[in-house]
């Protein structure tokens, strides 16, 4: 684990769904409804009452996210955020993923949510690529937290070794050197 941001930001190579957390985030699509991946990691983690609630939401545009609950997850919450489909980086994708990440942390904040995990929104089925996806991540939750009180702690979750020493290297670079 590595933190940083004077211990607000922390980086774990961890499987989402068994963190316990007031919130974790999910790499949604626009209908809300489930799907592949981290998305269908959740789901399946959480049972069928989410996606229960999530069929009286209606869907959210791209750059969106909405709070449910988490169910059968270990975490209170599942804020489900729609990423941008990478089309090759001039369609305002890097714009749509930092409001994703922007708008999460707003819900958070609103719901007064203490600690909330991210995956890394549109780098698997979405195509983003991995470094310049982290860069936006972090950057975006720097300038949240240096103007709000909540979230109290951001958890980067990744997947892989090589996603974690990514985030890592990234946090290096322009946050400074994580402890
Ligand atoms: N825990 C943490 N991270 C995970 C997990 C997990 N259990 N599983 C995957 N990841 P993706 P997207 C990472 O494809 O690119 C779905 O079908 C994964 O390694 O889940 O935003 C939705 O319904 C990658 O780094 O989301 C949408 O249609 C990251 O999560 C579409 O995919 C995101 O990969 C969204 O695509």
């Amino acid at each position: 684990m590595a933190t940083f941001l004077g211990g607000r930001v922390e980086i774990v190579r961890a499987d989402i769904t068994t963190l316990d957390v007031d919130a974790i985030v999910n790499a949604a699509n626009a209908s809300l409804l489930g799907g592949g991946g981290v998305d269908g990691a959740i789901h399946r983690a959480a049972g069928p009452r989410l996606v229960a609630e999530c069929r009286t939401l209606g869907g959210a545009p791209p750059g969106e996210a909405t709070l449910t609950g988490g169910y059968d997850l270990p975490a209170r919450h599942v804020i489900h955020a729609v990423g941008p489909i990478w089309r090759g980086g001039d369609a305002g994708e890097d714009g749509t993923l930092a409001s994703a990440y922007r708008r999460s942390l707003e819900v958070a904040a609103e719901a007064g949510l203490a600690s909330v995990v991210f995956p890394s929104i549109s780098t698997g089925v979405y195509g983003f690529p991995k470094e310049r996806a982290a860069r936006i991540a972090q950057a975006t939750i720097r300038a949240w937290l240096e103007a709000h009180e909540l979230p109290h702690r951001v958890i980067l979750c990744a997947f892989s070794p090589a996603d974690r020493d990514l985030q890592v290297e990234v946090a290096r670079e322009i946050l400074g050197t994580p402890a």
